[in-house]
């Protein structure tokens, strides 16, 4: 029987609380939390603003914990290098945000860092599959992008087992899957049974507000059990 997958964990820090970040990083790294998310965002591609180039080259001062950035911005290609991305990182890329997905991804993994190729909830698995060779994994977003707090979108969340088994058939056992949106306590588990192997926590799980940060992270890590 072959050994059962690490689950990658990632905190989207545009939940985290500013004036209590070195705290929430202190406990990070104690429970050895894997990556920290990046959500960018330009107020063009998504209906929102929020966190850029000053606070990654920032965060990567503070703690060793590699950094997932989530570029929802128009025109990425010229702007991947803004943020610096460092081997051992990861960058995803919306399949909806450039015409030149491929380039993009080759951008992102010239730099040394991995390449995710990141699909709406309304974007078909066609529109990569094509060139699943040429990524480290994909993030499948469960709500729309934008805002933190949605209610996940059940469609979204079929396209999770159906993208294993695709990277499966091609024996790209390496393939990452990151889910991105309303991921929590009672739902994580069946996420993960569909093939999901990196997930993205924000509102719904470790920044919930009904327990501190160390505790909701231990309840999460015993979720997935
Ligand atoms: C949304 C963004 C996400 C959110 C995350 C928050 O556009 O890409 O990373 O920060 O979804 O998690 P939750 O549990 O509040 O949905
Ligand atoms: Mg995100």
């Amino acid at each position: 029987m072959s050994a059962a997958k690490k689950v990658l964990l990632s905190p989207s820090m545009m939940c985290a609380d500013i004036a209590a970040l070195p705290e929430a990083l202190r406990a990070f790294e104690a429970a050895g939390i894997d990556y920290l998310h990046i959500d960018v965002m330009d107020g063009v591609f998504v209906p929102n603003l929020m966190l850029g180039t000053d606070y990654a080259r920032r965060l990567r001062a503070l703690t060793s914990i590699p950094l997932d950035i989530h570029l929802m911005i128009t025109a990425p290609e010229p702007k991947i290098a803004w943020f610096d991305p460092q081997p051992g990182e990861y960058v995803s890329v919306h399949q909806e945000s450039t015409p030149h997905l491929h380039r993009a991804l080759q951008t992102v993994r010239a730099s040394g860092a991995k390449a995710l190729a990141a699909l709406n909830p309304a974007t078909p698995l066609s529109a990569i599959e094509t060139i699943l060779e040429d990524m480290d994994g994909a993030l499948l977003m469960l709500v729309n992008p934008g805002y933190a707090g949605q209610a996940l979108i059940p469609e979204a969340l079929r396209k999770v087992a159906d993208l294993r088994a695709l990277a499966d058939a091609r024996g790209l056992s390496d393939f990452v899957i990151q889910v991105d949106g309303n991921i929590g306590f009672s739902n994580v588990r069946d996420i993960v049974g569909a093939g999901a192997d990196f997930l993205v926590l924000g509102s719904s799980s470790v920044f919930t507000k009904d327990c501190p940060l160390p505790e909701a992270i231990r309840r999460f890590k015993d979720a997935i059990r």
